[in-house]
């Protein structure tokens, strides 16, 4: 029997009250002893499933994972400034897919700071390069309002890093008990000039696509854009890499915006107009000597329909609703079942497989690398599905995210397409899927090739296994 709630309750009890009030039901934790008070307070609170990690890495890309499936986030508990560097890339990742996390990071008790312990660091300057709220509890104020205010932090459409730094001393000394978190802010309406501009567009001459990311690449609004789109002749994308698309046969048929520089140009040449719906415009991953960063032509017009951070799917109905397309029937993607090739396995041998096989409502974590360029051609055609994809560039993110994502959603199958080299970098992830018996069905990619060693033959395309 775990304990009822006293009026007397240390620190980290009462924080641990407040996300559980708050919605935040999962913590990633991969904890040390200046957060052994937090975790006391994990096993005793009920209603917070506590998912250990063998590298700080995985909190963070599992915390995306779940926030990209649930849209409410989960918190990480990492061990002081070390800890939060080792989850960096992830929360970047985290960052740029757009998801909220309340990102739990331990710290030395106040007054043993000025000791400089070993572990000792500017854990807010490491904090504030990735996260859009940061805070240190202490002693003198109120921690569970901290938590509270963290959520809200978090909660910020469509979702924000908080980072609440939790000193230890804080956490064992006795404090007041959990603070009400607000409810979160739902996302702002457009104004009625956003909507007029973007059916201005439409309904003119030029060469119009609509760019699509965030909640508009959920299926309801997509269906929206679709039905846009099939009435304008305007065409739609969505940007290159995407938190969480839903796709697969019966949803509005889509492309994402291509990596090489050259494909994308061709994509979007002629393009007069970009309307964004949730995205931002299209620019090149790096930058190549003689070659654009924009990925459009320079003097195209852009017009933001939806900030990321908007309600996206009132703004596509009530466009739909303007430029007359409630009725239109966009192009759906119809079920393909390709023959799959005898021979040995290769990218479009897997392309085909998946596309035959991809369990419905499957939830696909791609992070396939050069094996899977062509793996969301290959699987329009596949059963509904989610895909998501590795959203900052930083590899090492694929597992962890499945992880996240078999939490949230355990009656789905989550499958992980995974290239080796990165699954290298967060590699732990597996030992938690093990442990915590998640379904995860894993597709790991060896190429047998060097990255950076194009053969004869191409990019290492010759042997996968
Ligand atoms: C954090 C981070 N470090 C390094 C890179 C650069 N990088 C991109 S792909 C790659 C190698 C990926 O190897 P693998 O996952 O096996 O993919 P494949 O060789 O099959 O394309 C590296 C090191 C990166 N994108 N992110």
């Amino acid at each position: 029997m775990k304990e009822v709630a006293t009026k007397k309750m240390n620190g980290a009890e009462s924080l641990v009250r407040t996300l559980v009030a708050g919605g935040v039901e999962v913590c990633f934790a991969n904890p040390g002893t200046s957060e052994m008070h937090f975790v006391a307070a994990l096993d005793k609170v009920d209603g917070m499933r506590c998912v250990l990690c063998l590298h700080e890495t995985v909190t963070t890309g599992a915390a995306d994972g779940y926030y990209r499936m649930t849209g409410r986030p989960a918190s990480t508990l990492l061990h002081l400034g070390p800890g939060l560097a080792n989850a960096l890339a992830n929360l970047h990742n985290l960052k740029r897919a757009r998801s909220g996390v309340v990102n739990i990071v331990g710290e030395h008790a106040t007054y043993h700071l000025r000791h400089d312990a070993l572990l000792t660091s500017d854990i807010q300057a490491i904090a504030h390069t990735m996260s859009h709220w940061v805070r240190t509890s202490s002693p003198e104020t109120n921690v569970a309002v901290d938590g509270a205010e963290a959520i809200s932090a978090a909660s910020e459409p469509p979702g924000h890093v908080a980072t609440l730094i939790l000193p230890a001393n804080v956490a064992w000394s006795e404090a007041e008990g959990p603070a009400e978190t607000k409810p979160a802010p739902m996302p702002a309406q457009v104004s009625d000039a956003s909507i007029e501009s973007a059916a201005r567009v439409l309904k003119g001459e030029g060469n119009t696509l609509i760019m699509l990311g965030t909640r508009a690449l959920r299926e309801e609004a997509l269906l929206q854009a679709g039905k846009i789109a099939a009435k304008t002749g305007a065409r739609i994308s969505a940007e290159g890499t995407n938190g969480r698309l839903q796709r697969g046969t019966g949803r509005v048929a889509i492309e994402r915006m291509p990596y090489p520089v050259s494909t994308a140009l061709a994509a979007t040449q002629g393009v007069t107009h970009i309307i964004l719906v949730g995205a931002r415009a299209p620019v090149a991953f790096f930058a190549y000597p003689g070659k654009p960063s924009l990925l459009y032509p320079p003097e195209a017009e852009i017009i933001t329909l939806a900030a990321p951070g908007e309600d996206v799917q009132d703004a596509l109905e009530r466009l739909a609703d303007r430029v007359g397309a409630t009725i239109s029937i966009p192009v759906l993607n119809s079920r393909h079942r390709p023959d799959i090739p005898s021979s040995a396995l290769n990218p479009s041998s897997i392309g085909a497989v998946l596309c035959n096989h991809l369990p419905e409502h499957a939830i696909v974590t791609d992070e396939s690398v050069t094996t899977g360029r062509n793996f969301f051609k290959d699987t329009h055609g596949a059963a509904p599905h989610d895909w998501l994809s590795l959203t900052g560039g930083a590899i090492g993110e694929g597992l962890p995210l499945a992880v996240g994502a078999a939490i949230a959603c355990p009656d789905r199958k989550v499958v992980a397409l995974q290239a080796d080299g990165s699954g290298m970098y967060s590699l732990q992830a597996i030992w938690t899927i093990a442990r915590e018996q998640l379904d995860v069905t894993m597709c790991i990619w060896d190429r047998r090739c060097d990255w950076r060693r194009p053969t004869a033959r191409g990019w290492g395309r010759d042997r996968v296994s």
